[in-house]
C-alpha cells in the first residue's frame, strides 16, 4: 500500500529552513474529549484528596475545569506535578509525597494518535520512539499565579531555550523532534509559543542556570539582542513541530482562560533520549510492529517503576542536565 505523506514537500522544506512548522487541525476536537474527561476526573479526585488532607479550603466542585484548577493550584502549588505526564525534573531534594505524575490511558493514547505519528514519520522516518521528555502544561491566567509559580514553565510563561538544553550529552546527535499540541486555543494573549526562525542552525546557545527552578535554564536576554521571534498562535487541536535546536519560548497567559498544551518528543528507535532515568516506548515501527507499545497500563507501570528506582536510589544518577550550557562569563 502506498501511503500519502502526512506533510507536503513544502512543509518539510519549511521545517528544515525555520526549525519549526505550524500545523492547524492536527488532532480533531472530538479526539481531545477523552483527555478532557480524564483530566476532569483526575482534578476532581485530587480536589477531594487535598480537601480531606486539609491542603485546600474547599473542593471547588461548582467551578468549571479551568477555574477549578486555577483556584486549587493557588492553594496547593504542587498540583501541576500530579497532572503532568512526566515525573518532576528534580536532581536533588526529592519529596516522595509530591514526586508523582499523571499516567492515565487517555494521555497515553493521545501520545500515540495516528495523525501525530504520521507527521513525526514524515520528518524522522517510520521507526519512532516516544521519548520520556514530555510535559503537560496547564497555565492559568497569569494574574492568578504566585511569583514562584509564574516562574515555572509548566504553569507560567516559558523563557528562551533550545530543547537540547536539558538532555544529557549522549543525545547530542539524536534526531529529536518536538510535537507541541494545543489542547486549548493558544493565542498571543493566552501564551502561544514564539520561535526564532532558523535559530536551529546557530549551534547550542549559552543557557544560564536558574537557581529558583533548576530545570529551567534559559538563554539570557542579553544574548537574544532584542530578537523578538515569530509568535505561533494555534487553535485547539493544532500543533507546532520543533527541531531540538530551535530557540523558542512561550508568552505569559494574559487571557482569562486556561492555556493547556502537551509537548511530546520523538526520535528514531535506537537513538538516545538523553533522559535515561525515565521510560519511553516504541510508538511505531513499520519494520517490526510487534515492538510497538499499545498497552496504556504497561506505560503507566513503566513510570511507576522509574519512580521506585529514583526514590529507592537504584537510579543513582541525575535526572536532567542543567549546567552544561551555563557560561559564568555571560550569566
Ligand atoms: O508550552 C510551553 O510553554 C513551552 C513548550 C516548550 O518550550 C517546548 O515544548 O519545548
Amino acid at each position: 500500500m502506498v501511503r500519502e505523506p502526512a506533510l507536503s514537500a513544502e512543509q518539510i522544506v519549511s521545517f528544515q529552513e525555520n526549525g519549526f512548522l505550524v500545523l492547524d487541525n492536527l488532532v480533531p476536537a472530538e479526539d481531545l474529549e477523552a483527555i478532557e474527561q480524564e483530566y476532569d476526573a483526575a482534578l476532581d479526585e485530587h480536589a477531594k484528596r487535598l480537601y480531606l488532607q486539609g491542603d485546600i479550603a474547599d473542593e471547588y466542585a461548582d467551578l468549571e475545569f479551568g477555574a477549578r484548577y486555577a483556584r486549587i493550584i493557588s492553594e496547593y502549588p504542587d498540583l501541576h506535578q500530579f497532572l503532568n505526564i512526566s515525573l518532576p525534573l528534580l536532581n536533588e531534594d526529592i519529596d516522595a509525597s509530591t514526586f508523582h505524575m499523571h499516567s492515565g490511558p487517555a494521555a497515553f493514547h493521545l501520545m500515540r494518535h495516528p495523525r501525530i505519528l504520521n507527521v513525526v514519520e514524515a520528518i524522522i522516518g517510520p521507526e519512532i520512539y516516544a521519548s520520556p521528555v514530555q510535559q503537560m502544561r496547564m497555565k492559568p491566567p497569569e494574574k492568578q499565579l504566585s511569583d514562584a509559580l509564574a516562574g515555572h514553565s509548566n504553569v507560567g510563561a516559558t523563557t528562551w531555550h533550545q530543547d537540547i538544553v536539558a538532555l544529557f550529552p549522549e543525545a547530542d546527535e539524536t534526531e529529536q523532534l518536538t510535537v507541541w499540541l494545543a489542547i486549548s486555543d493558544a493565542s498571543i494573549e493566552s501564551g502561544c509559543l514564539v520561535s526564532i526562525p532558523g535559530s536551529h542552525r546557530e549551534g547550542p546557545k549559552t543557557h544560564c542556570s536558574n537557581d529558583a527552578i533548576a530545570s529551567e535554564p534559559q538563554v539570557p536576554d542579553k544574548l537574544m539582542q532584542g530578537r523578538a521571534g515569530v509568535p505561533l498562535p494555534v487553535r485547539k487541536g493544532g500543533a507546532v513541530l520543533f527541531h531540538k535546536m530551535n530557540v523558542h519560548r512561550a508568552l505569559p497567559n494574559l487571557s482569562q482562560n486556561l492555556r493547556w498544551s502537551m509537548d511530546l518528543r520523538f526520535h528514531p528507535i535506537g537513538q538516545e533520549s538523553g533522559r535515561p532515568a525515565f521510560p519511553g516506548f516504541v510508538a511505531r515501527s513499520r519494520s517490526n510492529p510487534l515492538q510497538e507499545l499499545h498497552d496504556a497500563q504497561a506505560w503507566a507501570a513503566s513510570w511507576d517503576s522509574a519512580r521506585e528506582r529514583v526514590l529507592s536510589g537504584q537510579h543513582g544518577g541525575r535526572i536532567f542536565e542543567d549546567r552544561r550550557w551555563n557560561d559564568a562569563a555571560v550569566c
